[in-house]
């Protein structure tokens, strides 16, 4: 089923059970070659998400500010994206491209993501595809202009948003986890996989 939250189409459970363990197993790939870790933004504070992506680029924030590189901060290049994270960019964005980039948020019970847009790509006419697995987290949308009226969304393991066209551009975040919500990650947290076509 397909719902929207701020001009942002959400397809709830678009992947089933065996899919999200089979994703997560994908993901424990790429983290073990590409470990997580905890960015710091401009101005030296760490974000409360640890990051890795896969594929061609990686989104980085650092000292010298946010961009994409085609290698860890540790110096290796990118892991392949995660071959059925590439199924559901095929399946739902509806663009010629293929992703170049699979960013890969891991969230603890305390972690959030402020309300940011995703502006570092070359063309705003490509989506970004995110997709949820582990815990609930509240997904807050906005419009295009920071501190305007939002509405928001509870994002469930196994679902995909798509955020492109007239939403492209929205403020969007993650107030909130509910920890202990989904029985999908051993430890508990979530993972959030979004998908872009960087160049
Ligand atoms: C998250 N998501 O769900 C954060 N960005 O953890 C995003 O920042 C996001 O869900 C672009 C498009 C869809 C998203
Ligand atoms: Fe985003």
């Amino acid at each position: 089923m397909s719902v929207e939250v701020g001009g942002i189409v959400v397809h709830q459970e678009h992947l089933d059970a065996s899919d999200q363990a089979e994703l997560v197993e994908q993901v424990r790939r790429v983290v073990r070659a590409a470990p997580l870790y905890r960015p710091e933004t401009r101005t030296g504070r760490k974000l409360s998400v640890r990051m890795t992506s896969a594929g061609t680029f990686g989104w980085i924030s650092d000292r010298s500010g946010y961009r994409y590189d085609r290698e860890h901060p540790d110096g290796m290049a990118w892991p392949p994206m995660p071959p059925l994270a590439l199924d559901v960019w095929r399946s739902v964005a509806n663009v010629p491209r293929d992703p170049q980039s699979c960013l890969i948020n891991f969230y603890d019970a305390n972690a959030k993501m402020g309300m940011h847009q995703d502006r570092d790509e070359a063309d705003f006419e490509m989506p970004v595809v995110s997709i949820s697995l582990g815990d609930d987290a509240r997904f807050r949308v906005g419009g295009p202009e920071r501190g305007g009226k939002t509405e928001s969304l509870w994002l469930k393991s196994g679902d995909v948003a798509v955020m492109g066209g007239a939403a492209r551009m929205n403020f969007h975040g993650i107030d909130k986890i509910r920890a202990g919500s989904s029985s999908l990650l051993p430890n508990g947290g979530r993972i959030n996989l979004t998908l872009r076509v960087v160049d």
